[in-house]
């Protein structure tokens, strides 16, 4: 009752992870791979090897977490030897997330894989908030479009962009203008809201090392935020761009609410750190015994369907 149309494929379910949470290491993409999770995403991938930022770089509180990982990865070349392996054995397609640093990294990276054997989508992450120095991309609109642009002159293979929070109207207007453009898969919304920051008042101190204790909020925190991102981009782009919702997914819920809003696909962060794989059956039981007792058999009977006041 849960499979899931995206592009060209079906998925059984519409949960997986979301990038940077259990994604870095083949131990952990087999984990995925293995769970009820219907599909899964890599740590987003630079060209070389990356340490990132110092520890300590996550913390988790009741509500959600905060982290300034800096990217951590294992390079391009580690993920994409895993996922042609992975590719032989399973036909499910992956999602390999490819980090925007800069734009000659970009291409290049995007060469290597458009020119691999490589069959899944591709995450162009347009919105790491962690790495000093380094602007989130998606928040210069000018040079989104040049990227999209350059990318799009040469990449054939299905590709969407994960964003970050928008907040205001407008750039969910100008932004949308600019996506609609391009011929992309999906837009995920959305990445961590950037630069929040977490106190211990018993110690009077910041809970992470890096950035002075400034970095990325994750789970129930941006629930409302991340849900404000899916609907106004669902009602916004064209209907080929199918929205992933990510942010604040802890329950069958919180997943039936994204999917309302109108998300195709449902990424889990935070509480997949905190629960490791075991939550995708549970908050997919929880799912489908919301939709029993509404009535629903599938996804797309309410997909989209959120009602607003007359
Ligand atoms: O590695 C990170 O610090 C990180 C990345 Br690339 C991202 O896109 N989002 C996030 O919250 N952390």
């Amino acid at each position: 009752m849960l499979e899931t149309a995206f592009q060209d494929y079906t998925f059984q379910s519409p949960l997986m992870n979301a990038s940077g949470v259990h994604c870095m290491t083949t131990e952990e993409l087999n984990e995925l791979a293995n769970s009820k999770a219907g599909t899964f995403v890599t740590k987003s991938v630079t060209k070389q090897k990356r340490q990132g930022n110092p520890e300590p770089r996550y913390y988790e509180t009741d509500f959600g977490s905060i982290n300034s990982m800096g990217l951590p990865n294992l390079g391009f070349d580690y993920y994409l030897d895993y996922l042609k392996k992975h590719q032989k054995i399973a036909s499910t397609p992956v999602f390999f997330s490819v980090a925007s640093m800069n734009m000659q990294d970009n291409i290049e990276t995007l060469k290597r894989l458009e020119d691999s054997e490589f069959r899944g989508f591709t995450e162009l992450n347009l919105s790491c908030p962690n790495v000093p120095g380094k602007p989130q991309v998606a928040y210069d609109f000018e040079t989104t479009e040049k990227i999209l642009t350059e990318v799009f002159s040469f990449f054939t293979k299905p590709l969407g962009v994960k964003l970050p929070p928008y907040f205001d109207l407008v750039h969910f207007d100008q932004m949308a203008t600019i996506l609609n453009k391009f011929p992309l898969a999906f837009v995920n919304s959305i990445n961590s809201v950037g630069n929040g920051l977490i106190v211990d008042t018993e110690k009077e101190q910041v809970v992470i090392k890096p950035k002075e204790g400034f970095g990325g909020i994750g789970g129930q925190y941006i629930k409302p935020t991340a849900l404000a991102n899916v609907r106004a981009f669902y009602l916004r782009l064209n209907p080929s761009i199918q929205i992933i919702g990510t942010g604040g997914i802890t329950s069958g819920q919180d997943a039936f609410e994204h999917l309302l809003c109108g998300a195709s696909m449902l990424q889990i962060g935070t509480q997949l750190y905190k629960e490791g794989t075991s939550v995708f059956s549970r908050v997919l039981s929880e799912l489908e015994a919301i939709m029993d007792a509404k009535g629903y058999s599938r996804i797309e009977q309410f997909r989209g369907n959120l009602k607003t006041f007359e």
